[in-house]
């Protein structure tokens, strides 16, 4: 009894939601993308997108005849499937905060209609969120039926930065709930499942890619897919950078080790790159989250808390490392390249350059920071740390005691370093994404490697 879907409702316009509502337009659908947020509207329907993601203002812009931007939920009453793609951010337990969920849940079921509907959760939640959201639609929405309205969990693995590629060449796609809500986005994704789409402009499939698996199952197992898969990721980054403090030690070398161990197929090299350590909204978010549900069951999970443990440590390894070449940060003029999380976005949160900064500004120093993207934001968001932000690397460097290259930009592996070191106080560098490649006449500080 399923129907083929054709017009889509997306609520939340975060990355999530503005990915989902870009895709399911590219491949033809009637969008309707929501927001509670009256000023991100506005700008979504000049034509400005709110966040820096490579290729999804073109996307968008291709695409805006199929796309209405509102804050009106009537528009969930002709919509076939309804994405919830609202944020989840921790409490101050952890615990995800599941109240944009609830809110969006809530307007969602004033404007059920009578038709067979798919209410779909794209958002990280825990594991239950599918049956309480069921439960809530059923207390909350006049119109409840539960033969035509189904919950049902599509969770995203998408990447920041490489958002757009992940989601229309994903490895594979996870559906869960009852089977006709399951048949019903797999109708829904039929063109991605077949990859019988045009590729988008500047998106093209990759060489080795042909079409991803679907994984069909529960509710509860695709909730926990999500966040089973990003906590192992994270344990992958975690375990190479506790190797990489006794490959220091020992006098081994990280990459060469990571190299050598990936090239098991067991293992794999993606996922293994030594540094500064995780960062952004996901990782460290849902392997806590993880942790409370195993708490809430009485069931300590021992192993999330030391990807955790090591993965904070990993920031103070890189203070550690200027203190034994400089003695003390009092008075030093520090440079810090890169504030974002990672290259390519300007996403800021959870950074490890945020509690650099604040080390580096306790201890004493002078910080100059720098990033190619992200400083507009970090004059926002980061109001509360002291550093002076420099227009451009050089100028960081000029007269710095050390600098620590924070983020991974592919421009910062472009930089003539062999003259910057050169305008340099003292010619220190900690190379804390492990990204140089050539001798500098520079002291030259990686991570897990001898210098
Ligand atoms: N990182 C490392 N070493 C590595 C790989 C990554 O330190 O070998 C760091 C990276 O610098 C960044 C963090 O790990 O700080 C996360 O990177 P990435 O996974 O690229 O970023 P996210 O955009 O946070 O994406 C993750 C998952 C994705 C999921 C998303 C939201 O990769 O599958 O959808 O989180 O849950």
């Amino acid at each position: 009894r399923s129907h083929v879907p054709s017009r889509i409702a997306v609520v939340g316009t975060g990355y999530v939601g503005l990915g989902t509502a870009g895709l399911l337009a590219h491949l033809g659908y009637r969008v309707t993308g929501i927001d509670i947020d009256p000023d991100k509207i506005a700008q979504l329907q000049r034509g400005v997108v709110p966040i820096h993601e490579p290729g999804l203002d073109l996307l968008l812009a291709s695409q805006e005849d199929r796309i209405t931007w509102t804050t009106d939920y009537q528009a969930v009453a002709e919509a076939d499937v309804i994405f919830i793609c609202v944020g989840t951010p921790p409490g101050p337990d952890g615990t995800p905060d599941l109240r944009y969920v609830t809110g969006a849940a809530r307007s969602i079921a004033a404007y059920l209609g009578d038709r067979p509907q798919v209410i779909v959760n794209k958002s990280t939640v825990p594991i239950g969120t599918g049956d309480f959201l069921q439960r809530l639609l059923e207390d909350h929405a006049p119109q409840f039926d539960e033969t035509r309205h189904r919950v049902a969990s599509n969770p995203e693995f998408l990447r920041e930065g490489t958002a757009l590629a992940d989601s229309l060449y994903p490895d594979r796609i996870v559906l869960g709930g009852h089977p006709e809500a399951v048949e019903v986005l797999a109708r829904l994704y039929g063109p991605l499942i077949e990859q019988s789409f045009t590729a988008p402009q500047g998106i093209g499939r990759p060489d080795s890619y042909s079409r991803p698996a679907v994984v069909r199952t529960t509710l509860q197992s695709a909730e926990m897919i999500k966040y089973a898969a990003n906590a192992f990721l994270a344990l992958k980054i975690s375990f190479a950078n506790e190797i990489a403090g006794l490959c220091e030690r020992v006098g081994a070398d990280i990459q060469e080790v990571t190299t050598g161990i990936g090239l098991d197929g067991r293992i794999g090299h993606r996922f293994l790159q030594a540094g500064l350590g995780w960062g952004g909204s996901c990782f460290g978010k849902d392997t806590q989250g993880l942790i409370s549900a195993g708490r809430e069951h009485a069931y300590p999970m021992p192993i999330l808390q030391a990807a955790i443990d090591v993965n904070y440590r990993q920031r103070n390894v890189v203070v550690e490392k200027l203190l034994r070449h400089l003695k003390s940060l009092k008075g030093k003029r520090i440079a810090v390249l890169g504030m974002a999380f990672k290259p390519n976005t300007d996403d800021l949160r959870d950074a490890p350059a945020h509690d650099l900064i604040a080390r580096l500004h306790q201890l004493g120093a002078t910080v100059l920071a720098h990033d190619p993207v992200a400083m507009p934001r970090a004059e926002r968001e980061w109001s509360h740390l002291t550093y002076t932000a420099a227009p451009d690397p050089a100028t960081a460097l000029r007269r710095a005691d050390a600098a620590i290259i924070a983020t991974e930009w592919e421009e910062y592996a472009l930089l003539n370093w062999r003259d910057l070191v050169g305008t340099m106080r003292q010619p220190l560098v900690v190379d804390a994404r492990n990204m140089l490649r050539e001798t500098l006449p520079a002291q030259v500080e990686q991570i897990g490697r001898e210098s």
